[in-house]
């Protein structure tokens, strides 16, 4: 089936899927919104739907050996695969010069549900990192691995390695459900326990049903060898259709995010997902979960039809029936997303595009009964806390900061008697190999280590202060609740420093913070290296945003945890225009804020900045 069907349920079009429940989901191909003329589909339509269930030429590029690149689609396509072409920025310009082809590599994201894995899977991480990658592990603003700068001949030894330790990177990218975040706090015992069977549950259910990622990485069996000339003849036994049950051959018009929160915590920032659910507990019980729909960050400088969206609370659903709710809202996406215009297609667009009311009557319809009232839920913070905790059964954990998720060791050994800095990747490869408790990447780009027999607390603490790891876990709070995206040089949107700066600024924060008086306060503050928010800047007490190499815009006011947007309030300046905005913003808090007063609350409630209730307001 090409892209110019138009099989869609689009606006207007007949349904007949009123009266179905919970059932199997529905196996024909809906991809298409009628309402959305073929001929101006955007291209990545086409690539999608010609790819036989996202095969296209990804085989062809691999085995070519003139190049490091992947040529042509298939580069559209790896990153359903969860891998990115990308090329050092920092070589771009000499290589240019040389008329050499730019220094291409690829980065690889790990699927990981909720952001757990074992000392064992940690250890296959470190090694792949290590030995095919560029010697560094980044946790990730969703809770999972990257792997950066990995050689085409490198792809599928890494995919490979992650396979024999039951891990994959199917659906960590493209226009599909993407990982599934959750919160990851291991003190909340059972229920944690509920809600991560329950996310993954609802990751298992979303992963595209193509072989295509088994025959290409994993050397398995090829399967389909493309649609049967006559449907009547099968004669043809090596002729194998495959299906995408809920996605269809031309999968969702964007990305699609989920994520599960426990109040207080709003450490996943639910309402930045399309779809987010907010656990509901009663006592160590997991009772229900609150349906969030319509979230998300992503915008474009200078398009005020772009704009971050923080999405509505519909209604409350118990837990067993989270995948079915899961998959409706996935198909209504699925259906009525704009695939002309990308900009425009993420679910948040849908939704204000239509209404929040027609978009929760679809659900119901689509479900077959409806969502309960939402419960009450409170949440107080979107920060990781730091440092050993107990666990009710009597376990430890601990939280390492890992400052913008870099799990690194710092260039070589002292020198020129020179203090050695911290040594964090080789001191989490020595924990992981006590083979205690579990590794649980925290949604701020941390990492817990997770339900430690108190016995062996005291070998982990040693390997802690040994490598550096606890001096870094004791820095600033304002440092701690920093967030960077990757940014140069791997990014191909980046248009400023990101990872690479921000500690800098960040120093300087301090250096403010300390001047006005304001010391150790919790302060959020993000960067990202583009306008496309990766480190979720827009719901950040400050946020920047990247506009050309030292440049920046700047965005004030969001709540502490996660609940109010920000605002821009400065365009493209520099490090020093920030840095007096700043003084000035922290000089008035230091005098003016109230007792436990945030500082975004403060910013809005003191006329600096004016809150924004809704996401198009984000612009004006
Ligand atoms: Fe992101 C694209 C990195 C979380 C919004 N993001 C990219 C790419 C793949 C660039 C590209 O398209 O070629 C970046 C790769 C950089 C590199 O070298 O690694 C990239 N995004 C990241 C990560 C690694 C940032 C980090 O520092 O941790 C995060 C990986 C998450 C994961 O594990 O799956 C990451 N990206 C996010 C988030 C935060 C979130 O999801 O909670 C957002 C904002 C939320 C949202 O989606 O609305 C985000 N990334 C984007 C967008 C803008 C999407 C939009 O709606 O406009 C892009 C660009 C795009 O899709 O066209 C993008
Ligand atoms: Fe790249 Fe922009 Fe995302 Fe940063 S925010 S990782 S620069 S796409």
């Amino acid at each position: 089936m090409g892209s110019t069907e138009t099989n869609g349920n689009g606006p207007g079009a007949e349904d007949d899927r009123g009266e179905r429940g919970s059932g199997e989901p529905e196996a024909v191909d809906r991809s298409v919104d009628r309402s959305q003329p073929v001929e101006k589909l955007h291209p990545n339509e086409s690539i999608k739907a010609g790819s036989g269930f996202l095969r296209g030429n990804v085989q062809e590029g691999l085995r070519d050996p003139i190049t490091g690149a992947i040529p042509g689609d298939a580069t559209q396509l790896t990153k359903f695969h969860g891998i990115y072409q990308q090329d050092d920025r920092d070589l771009r310009e000499e290589r240019r010069r040389k008329k050499l082809e730019p220094a291409y590599e690829f980065m690889i994201r790990v699927r990981l549900p909720g952001g757990v894995c074992t000392p064992e899977q940690w250890l296959t991480l470190d090694d792949l990192a290590r030995t095919r990658a560029n010697g560094t592990l980044r946790l990730t603003t969703r809770q999972t691995f990257q792997f950066h700068g990995v050689l085409k001949r490198n792809l599928k030894p890494v995919l490979q390695g992650l396979h024999e330790q039951l891990l994959d990177t199917l659906g960590a990218c493209g226009d599909v459900n993407r990982g599934v975040m959750a919160t990851p706090l291991p003190e909340l015992g059972k229920v944690h326990e509920e809600l991560f069977q329950v996310s993954k549950a609802v990751s298992d259910h979303l992963i595209p049903r193509s072989r295509a990622y088994h025959e290409i990485w994993l050397d398995g069996e090829p399967l389909y060898r493309g649609p049967r000339q006559d449907p009547t003849d099968d004669s043809n036994d090596q002729v194998t259709e495959e299906e995408e049950p809920i996605y269809g051959t031309t999968y969702l018009p964007r990305k699609f995010k989920i994520g599960f929160a426990v109040p207080p915590t709003n450490d996943v920032d639910v309402f930045t997902q399309d779809l987010g659910f907010i656990a509901i507990t009663e006592g160590d019980r997991l009772a229900g979960l609150n349906v969030v729909v319509g979230g998300g960050m992503g915008r474009t400088d200078n398009e005020p039809d772009t704009y971050p969206r923080l999405g509505d609370v519909i209604g409350f659903c118990p837990p067993d029936r989270a995948v079915e709710v899961a998959e409706k809202v996935v198909t209504i996406q699925r259906d009525y997303g704009n695939r002309v215009e990308r900009k425009l297609a993420r679910m948040k667009y849908t939704i204000d595009r239509l209404g929040l009311e027609w978009f929760r009557e679809e659900l119901h319809r689509r479900l077959g009964w409806s969502l309960e009232e939402a419960r009450p839920y409170r949440f107080e913070t979107s920060q990781d806390r730091f440092g050993w905790s107990r666990n009710g059964d009597g376990t430890l954990n601990y939280t390492a900061f890992i400052e913008n998720g870099r799990v690194k060791d710092e260039a070589g050994e002292a020198t020129n008697g020179a203090e050695p800095g911290p040594r964090i990747m080789t001191g989490l490869r020595e924990i992981a190999r006590l083979d205690v408790g579990d590794f649980r990447v925290t949604p701020n780009q941390n990492l817990i280590l997770a339900r430690i027999p108190e016995e062996r607390a005291g070998d982990v603490e040693e390997l802690l202060e040994g490598y550096g790891i606890a001096e870094v876990t004791e820095r600033t709070q304002v440092r701690r609740h920093s967030m960077a995206c990757v940014g140069l040089p791997t990014c191909p949107l980046s248009m400023a420093e990101s990872e690479r700066y921000f500690p800098e600024l960040i120093t300087k924060v301090e250096g403010l913070m300390e001047e006005v008086g304001l010391g150790d306060r919790p302060i959020v503050i993000r960067m990202s290296g583009c306008n496309n928010g990766c480190s979720r800047p827009y719901v950040a007490e400050v946020g920047f945003s990247g506009r050309a190499p030292g440049k920046y815009n700047m965005y004030l006011g969001g709540g502490f945890h996660g609940e109010r947007l920000n605002r821009p309030v400065l365009e493209n300046v520099d490090e020093a225009t920030i840095l007096e905005h700043l003084r000035h913003l922290f000089q008035a808090y230091a005098q003016e804020g109230e007792d436990g007063e945030a500082f975004g609350d403060f910013a809005v409630r003191a006329g600096h900045v004016a809150p924004v209730h809704a996401g198009p307001q984000f612009n004006e």
